[in-house]
């Protein structure tokens, strides 16, 4: 890893990145809560909001709607991604360059799933050592969305295999790593010091209470994790800015669940 301190995608050393790629991963059902939600601009619109210091999407949603807000928004290129309409062991297709992402949409950052177990890890922890080497010469950021799963995985929660994700991060060269809560945050603890100067989020997951969502992100930040990538949690509420108030309190100022509300 580089530091990284100095990007765009990061305000005093945290991150909060706004992800909106679930049109691919998870089909148009993820904006049924929020009709809204379904035109990319309403979630553009969110993610102006100070406390967000990326958006993360996929090219064809950069391409057509990003130059609308590039004042405004820093953009996460996802270089993968896929739908879940097929059947298999965990992969994703690499479906923009680093130099198409950085060179023609204007990305100040990447974004790469790795699903480390599956029976495909092999061929994308290839195809991410391509993408990561290029990052290097672009001199942005690279962020590995670490999710293990695949049919050799029964927990993918499971407190070891969320640090495993996280370490993996550290070897093969990520800046930042996105993983799952594993639960506490003595388990993010683990995961944090596994990753050792890699960058340690967590992925915000289905939507919960803002209690219960918030209380997550705490203990995130409460075992040295630098922030959150989150899409459903933040987009798929009513009222969107009230929740990123709430999280630019505990992610930059350090409040707690209960002081985030109670503001
Ligand atoms: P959420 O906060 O909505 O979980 O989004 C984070 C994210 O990593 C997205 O970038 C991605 O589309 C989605 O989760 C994938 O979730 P999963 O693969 O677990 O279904």
């Amino acid at each position: 890893m580089r530091p990284i301190d100095d990007s765009p995608i990061v305000r005093d050393g945290k991150v909060l990145i706004l992800a909106m790629d679930h049109g691919l991963e998870h089909g148009p059902v993820d904006f049924e809560p929020v009709p809204e939600t379904i035109d990319p601009s309403t979630v553009f619109d969110v993610g102006t909001h100070d406390a967000v210091t990326a958006m993360a999407v996929q090219k064809g949603v950069a391409e057509a709607y990003y130059p609308s807000y590039e004042d405004d928004v820093n953009l996460l290129m996802k270089l993968n991604g896929t739908s879940n309409l097929w059947m298999g062991e965990p992969d994703s297709a690499v479906n923009c360059s680093v130099d198409y992402a950085v060179e023609e949409v204007g990305a100040d950052a990447l974004g790469f799933t790795l699903y480390g177990g599956s029976n495909n890890e092999i061929e994308m922890a290839e195809e991410f050592r391509k993408a990561q080497e290029n990052a290097r010469k672009h001199d942005v950021p690279m962020v590995m969305w670490s999710y293990p799963r695949g049919q050799g995985l029964k927990n993918d929660r499971d407190p070891e295999t969320i640090a495993y994700a996280a370490r993996q991060a550290l070897e093969l060269g990520a800046d930042i790593a996105k993983v799952k809560y594993p639960g506490s945050p003595e388990n993010m603890e683990w995961a944090v010091d596994a990753a050792g100067k890699v960058k340690v989020v967590m992925s915000g997951g289905s939507k919960t209470d803002d209690y219960a969502f918030l209380k997550q992100v705490e203990g995130c930040m409460a075992a040295g994790g630098k922030g959150l990538a989150v899409g459903r949690n933040v987009w798929q509420r009513e009222n969107p800015t009230e929740i990123l108030d709430a999280l630019e309190a505990v992610i930059y100022e350090g409040a707690s669940a209960e002081e985030a509300l109670d503001r």
